[in-house]
């Protein structure tokens, strides 16, 4: 279904990001992964072996040289971006009065400023194209408020803001632009590692490369503008 496109997975040394890239390669897609850690060697070389095409490359999202320079790799080596998911974020969890500013301010250079400036990076391509896929893991939390994450919870409400406005700018050019929005993952998020007892109900890394295949490879007269997902064992309240 993917023959032949290249996307950018952001977030994939680990956890769903590293489920999405190994996914979209099932699919037939060329990857260039990004990650802030060494760790994204790692990932590449797994997929390498098991036959894929992939680039990786070691860049922190919330940096705008690095961001730049990771996005001009890519395009160089590949010629063109079909996709770009957003998934790099980090989960942050505290009462207000006990965040810092510098805490506040990592949550917002990460998860809010990381999704901008890749997005901006890759619309000039796509608007040139006039065409192009931009998935964004978001939250639940981006779309109903919890207690104790209010830098995590405004994090991903700015996130959806800025995804909703860049999807109406850009859908004349052919650009498609969406949310995933999952409830508890098994992930290593916010410091906590994947496959914990606890855990053993929550969504499953592959749920989300799942919603993110089933986004990309929408036919292209259709926009899925957000998936929302939970555990089924998960209590939420409904909008
Ligand atoms: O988390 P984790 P998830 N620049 O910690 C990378 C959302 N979500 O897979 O930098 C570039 O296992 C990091 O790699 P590295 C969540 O908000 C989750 O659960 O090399 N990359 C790693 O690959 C996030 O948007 C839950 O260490 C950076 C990855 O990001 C997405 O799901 C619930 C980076 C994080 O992997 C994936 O998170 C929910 C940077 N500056 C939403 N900083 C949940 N897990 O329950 C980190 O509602 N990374």
């Amino acid at each position: 279904m993917l023959n032949n496109k290249v996307a950018i997975v952001t977030g994939a040394s680990r956890g769903a990001g590293k489920a999405i890239a190994a996914r979209l390669t099932t699919e037939g897609a060329k990857l260039a992964i990004i990650g802030s850690t060494e760790q994204i060697h790692e990932s590449a070389k797994e997929l390498i072996e098991n036959g894929a095409d992939v680039l990786s490359i070691q860049a922190d999202v919330s940096n705008e040289q690095q961001v730049k320079a990771a996005f001009k790799q890519t395009l160089d080596h590949y010629g063109q971006v079909d996709l770009l998911v957003n998934n790099a974020g980090l989960g942050f969890f505290k009462p207000t009065e006990e965040t810092t500013l510098d805490e506040w301010q990592h949550v917002f250079a990460v998860n809010v400023q990381g999704v901008f400036l890749c997005t901006k990076e890759i619309l000039p391509f796509m608007k040139e194209k006039k065409t192009g896929t931009i998935i964004t893991i978001s939250s639940d939390v981006g779309r109903r408020t919890i207690a104790n994450a209010a830098a995590y919870t405004s994090s991903k409400y700015a996130v959806q803001g800025f995804i909703g406005s860049v999807a109406q700018e850009v859908q004349k050019y052919g650009i498609r632009a969406g949310t995933i929005n999952p409830g508890a993952i098994d992930t290593f998020f916010a410091n906590s590692r994947q496959g914990e007892s606890h855990k053993e109900d929550w969504l499953k890394v592959n749920d989300i490369a799942e919603a993110v295949c089933y986004m990309a490879s929408a036919p292209k007269h259709m926009v899925v503008d957000e998936i929302m997902l939970h555990p089924l064992s998960q209590e939420y309240p409904r909008i």
